[in-house]
């Protein structure tokens, strides 16, 4: 078989001082840090759709990107030489999962029957090879943003036998990702939203969208698939507003629904700052729910306002996304997706590569680096001393829901409540750099 990437063997492990540009400085896969090997922390996921079909072209110019081993059709051939070229992929850049929608691997045709029947062939070629390589599906997903049917939306759509049509999508594409093995199984909802509420109903729209999710959760009992199910919030692009904002948005929705617990979220960095919240925000409302599952790993330039889907090189931010990992106990089921792809620039295979390597590395040093953080405590005994009243017998009463504002009233009346003790952010933020960066030749 001809290779995809002749340029590369193995990129491997060399350490901080290496200037071998296809190795890493940071990722040693079985290394040990807070007690799990490194692999088993980061679960990282390669995306089928930046990785093996984006031409990267943009609303003005034409797709860039050299695929020596893609001929640019939609036949049978072409998928399962894409399928080669990816698993290639995953085993040169020693990336443990991957991601997938049903359309990247294989085209939409005639009939819904005819592009199942070609999905079902491609997957098997595709299950044969991951299993084979020893790769696992860390989610799947259909597309149902891209078909002129899903301008309006696809659960959301006002069109009746549009909602069908995305419910018999769906159906499949659980059916694929259980028959792979998938961990989980995600619900973007690129068009679930709206460009105008002169044309839409609010309240239906979120209604059909609840439908859509509580037939998923029965259909995955049906189906016995023990994997996952997960939202991923977005606030807008390609739509005005879509109804899955951010985490808090959807947790609210789940409730209102009775989905909570069912369903779960996957959080993607752009998408956190196309809602104006920072990462950590978005990873701490999900944590605080217990519905952090799986993670899309990327980021933006806040500056710019679209999801351009870098990947996410900045150490700092794969420090604090760690530390919120680690501080639930890390993924179960989920992972860190790379839902990134290259600049437009950037068009050749080997800077696949280096997105990649560039990620999994920044990603290494964050978790070593929010392992420290851990281990050195200071923020966490900052943190505790600050809430330390909430734990005497006033605080508690009021959280176990005992006390009243008569009562609080009484006891507040007539003392002098001054101003509480220093937030001390500087200081902490001095701490934190201690930690993360002054220590880092120690990693
Ligand atoms: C787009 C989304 C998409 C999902 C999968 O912005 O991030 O790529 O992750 O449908
Ligand atoms: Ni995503
Ligand atoms: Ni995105």
């Amino acid at each position: 078989m001809q290779q995809a990437f002749p340029f590369v063997d193995r990129v491997r492990y060399e350490g901080p001082a290496t200037r071998n540009p296809f190795a890493f400085r940071h990722y040693d896969a079985d290394a040990v840090v807070a007690g799990r090997p490194m692999r088993d922390h980061l679960r990282f996921a390669a995306c089928y759709w930046h990785t093996m079909r984006n031409g990267l072209g943009d609303p003005f110019g034409m797709p860039t990107a050299a695929m020596p081993w893609d001929d640019g059709t939609d036949s049978e051939g072409n998928c399962l030489r894409r399928v080669d070229a990816f698993v290639e992929f995953l085993e040169k850049c020693g990336i443990d999962r991957f991601c997938f929608h049903d359309r990247d691997v294989a085209p939409e045709l005639g009939t819904l029957r005819e592009s199942n029947a070609m999905l079902d062939r491609v997957a098997a070629h595709l299950k044969a090879r991951a299993d084979a390589a020893g790769k696992r599906l860390l989610w799947g997903t259909a597309c149902l943003f891209a078909h002129p049917r899903y301008m309006a939306g696809a659960a959301t759509s006002p069109d009746v036998r549009v909602f069908a049509h995305a419910c018999a999508q769906v159906k499949h594409a659980m059916e694929v990702t259980h028959r792979l093995g998938g961990e989980g199984y995600v619900f973007w909802g690129g068009r679930e939203g709206y460009s105008s509420l002169l044309n839409r109903d609010m309240a239906r729209d979120l209604r059909h969208l609840a439908r859509m999710l509580q037939m998923a959760v029965d259909w995955k009992a049906e189906l016995g698939f023990k994997g996952t199910l997960y939202v991923e919030p977005k606030p807008r692009e390609p739509s005005v507003h879509q109804y899955d904002f951010d985490a808090a948005t959807v947790l609210g929705f789940l409730r209102e629904h009775g989905l909570f617990g069912k369903v779960t979220l996957n959080i993607e960095t752009n998408h956190a700052t196309l809602a104006a919240h920072d990462m950590e925000h978005e990873l701490r409302v999900a944590a605080a729910a217990g519905a952090l599952g799986s993670i899309d790993a990327n980021m933006g330039t806040p500056n710019c306002g679209w999801d351009t889907d870098q990947y996410p090189t900045d150490y700092s931010l794969a420090t604090r996304v760690m530390e919120v990992v680690l501080s639930t106990g890390g993924f179960t089921t989920g992972g860190l997706n790379f839902d990134a792809k290259r600049r437009r620039e950037s068009w050749s295979p080997e800077d696949l590569f280096h997105g990649h390597i560039a990620s999994m590395d920044a990603f290494a040093f964050g978790l070593k680096a929010a392992a420290a953080l851990r281990a050195d405590g200071r923020l966490a005994d900052a943190l505790r001393r600050r809430y330390a009243a909430w734990d005497g017998e006033l605080g508690q009463r009021i959280e176990r829901g005992e006390a009243s504002f008569a009562e609080l009233e009484r006891l507040v009346a007539d003392e002098r409540v001054g101003s509480p003790a220093s937030g001390m952010q500087e200081r902490l933020e001095d701490t934190w750099n201690a930690v993360v960066w002054d220590a880092r030749t120690a990693r």
